[in-house]
């Protein structure tokens, strides 16, 4: 996949591409990437990029001139280009998913107000934001869009790790424990250290379900509550039993650390 950014501070994406994961995605030829400053498409010798906003309003908004040139050498909207926005749709997962088959994207950093609407209409072909809050720097969402897209590119991630993480099966990942078996007076579960995998795998829905439910329980309403998953369901919200995950408020879940001090 090819990924150009356009922003007005290139300097800010720079180091995300250039290390971990993303460089060896990069070294591997699974990614290329532009980042173009926007700047360069500037008209004027004062490479001026903003403007006030008609009507009226606190503020400056990207001027349509340096955005048109830029977009169209980038080739939108005949590829995939994406504002970050606040006032764009909620990005979730069925969209990385879907950004991640494209052969190329172009994702464009918004600075100031936000951009004059013409270059919305003519050149952007999705509007997203990455949550309910307002962020001073488009460049940071652009970088959650580019990283929850690319590490879903074959190769990039073992598929594995793809297939057990939060949000890919619909719940949240279930609490994970490494070695020590005992730290500081606490165990690890006792059915992780069982070698029965079939108990295991039961024990761990369960506790995706018991996380799920504490934090996130709108995402359980299109679980089919007469299928195995439903059944398995019901059981976590009419509470378990030994050696089941415990319930948010009784420990275990991960749901219920201690406040910090
Ligand atoms: Cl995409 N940009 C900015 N500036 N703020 C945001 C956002 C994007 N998504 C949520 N807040």
């Amino acid at each position: 996949m090819k990924i150009k950014v356009l922003s007005l501070f290139p300097e800010i994406l720079e180091a995300y591409f250039s290390a971990s994961i993303m460089k060896r995605a990069v070294a591997k030829g699974l990614v290329s990437y532009e980042l173009v400053d926007i700047r360069d498409y500037a008209y004027d010798r004062h490479r001026k990029c903003d403007d006030e906003v008609f009507g009226g309003g606190a503020g400056m908004l990207m001027k349509p001139e340096p955005l048109d040139r830029a977009l169209e050498a980038a080739g939108s909207p005949a590829l995939r280009t994406i504002y970050v926005t606040p006032s764009g749709r909620l990005f979730n997962q069925a969209m990385a998913a879907d950004f991640a088959r494209e052969e190329n994207l172009v994702i464009l950093c918004g600075r100031y107000e936000g951009i004059d609407q013409r270059i919305i209409d003519t050149r952007v072909t999705d509007e997203v934001s990455i949550g309910d809050y307002v962020l001073s720097s488009g460049e940071v969402a652009a970088m959650v869009v580019v990283d929850a897209v690319y590490r879903l590119i074959p190769g990039v991630i073992s598929g594995e790790s793809l297939a057990e993480e939060s949000f890919s099966s619909g719940l949240l990942e279930y609490p994970q424990y490494t070695r020590p078996e005992e730290y500081a007076t606490m165990h690890v579960p006792e059915v992780l250290v069982s070698g029965n995998h079939a108990a295991i795998a039961r024990w761990r829905l369960k506790a995706s379900l018991v996380k799920t439910l504490a934090y996130r329980p709108e995402l359980l309403h299109t679980i089919d509550l007469s299928s195995e998953l439903g059944r398995l369901l019901k059981e976590v919200i009419d509470g378990g039993g030994e050696n089941e995950p415990r319930t948010a408020d009784s420990g275990g879940t991960g749901a219920d650390r201690p406040a910090r001090i």
